[in-house]
C-alpha cells in the first residue's frame, strides 16, 4: 500500500481526553490507518515507554506510527516517522540526521506548504481546516486555503483541525488523501465506534 493510502485515517493521541494506550488500541480496532503519539508535557522516559507500546500495537494492525515533534523519541521507539511544525526541527535537518524516518510537515498556509514540499517532506498536515479548541495556537486556514494547497503540491495531504463526522465530507470532497482527528475520536465516549464511523465515511469517498 502506498503512503497516500496508509494516511487515510490518522488518529492523534491527546491525554487531556484519554491515555495513549487505550486510545490507540481502540482506534486501531476501529480502522485507523495511522497513529501519531502527541505528548507535549511529559518526561522523555515516559514518552519512550509509551511509544514502544504504541509501536507494538501499530505493528500488530499494520498501521503507520508517527511521533509528534521529537526526532529522538521517534528513533528510539522505531517509529515510521516524525511530525514537525514551523517551530520544530527543520525538515532538511531531520532528513540529515534520520534519513530513514518519514517526515510529515505541519503547515498553516500555502507558502509553508510549498516550502515544506521543496524541503523534502514526505507528506503535509494541513490546517486548521475548521476552528479547533484542541490546539490553542493553530492558525486557521479554512477549506479555501486547503483547496489552494491541494491544487499546488504533489505530496500527500492530510487535513487537520476541527474535523468531525458532520463536516468531514466537505473536506473529502476537495480530494485530500487523509483526515487527521483528535477530539472527534479521542474525545468521543466510544473511541472504537467513532473511528469505525469516520472510516466508513472516508471509505465512501476514497474507495
Ligand atoms: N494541528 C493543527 S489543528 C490541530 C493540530 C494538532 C488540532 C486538531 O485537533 P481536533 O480536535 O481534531 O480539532
Ligand atoms: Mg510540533
Amino acid at each position: 500500500m502506498s503512503l497516500r493510502e496508509r494516511l487515510r485515517l490518522y488518529v492523534i493521541t491527546d491525554r487531556r481526553f484519554r491515555d495513549e494506550v487505550s486510545t490507540v488500541q481502540a482506534a486501531l480496532e476501529g480502522g485507523a490507518t495511522a497513529i501519531q503519539m502527541r505528548i507535549k508535557d511529559a518526561p522523555t522516559r515516559e514518552m519512550v515507554e509509551i511509544g514502544k507500546r504504541l509501536r507494538k500495537l501499530t505493528d500488530e494492525y499494520g498501521a503507520l506510527f508517527f511521533v509528534d515533534d521529537r526526532v529522538d523519541v521517534a528513533l528510539a521507539v522505531n517509529a515510521d516517522g516524525v511530525q514537525v511544525g514551523p517551530d520544530d526541527m527543520p525538515v532538511q535537518l531531520v532528513r540529515e540526521i534520520a534519513p530513514n524516518l518519514l517526515i510529515g510537515a505541519s503547515v498553516y498556509s500555502l507558502e509553508e506548504a510549498m516550502k515544506a514540499e521543496r524541503d523534502g517532506a514526505d507528506y503535509l498536515g494541513v490546517g486548521a481546516v475548521f476552528p479547533t479548541k484542541t490546539k490553542a495556537d493553530a492558525r486557521y486556514l479554512g477549506l479555501d486555503g486547503l483547496r489552494e494547497v491541494l491544487e499546488t503540491v504533489k505530496i500527500p495531504v492530510v487535513a487537520i483541525g476541527g474535523i468531525n463526522h458532520e463536516n468531514v465530507r466537505e473536506v473529502l470532497r476537495l480530494g485530500v488523501d487523509g483526515i487527521a482527528v483528535i477530539s472527534a475520536i479521542v474525545g468521543a465516549p466510544d473511541v472504537k465506534r467513532a473511528t469505525l464511523e469516520m472510516r466508513r465515511i472516508i471509505d465512501e469517498y476514497l474507495g
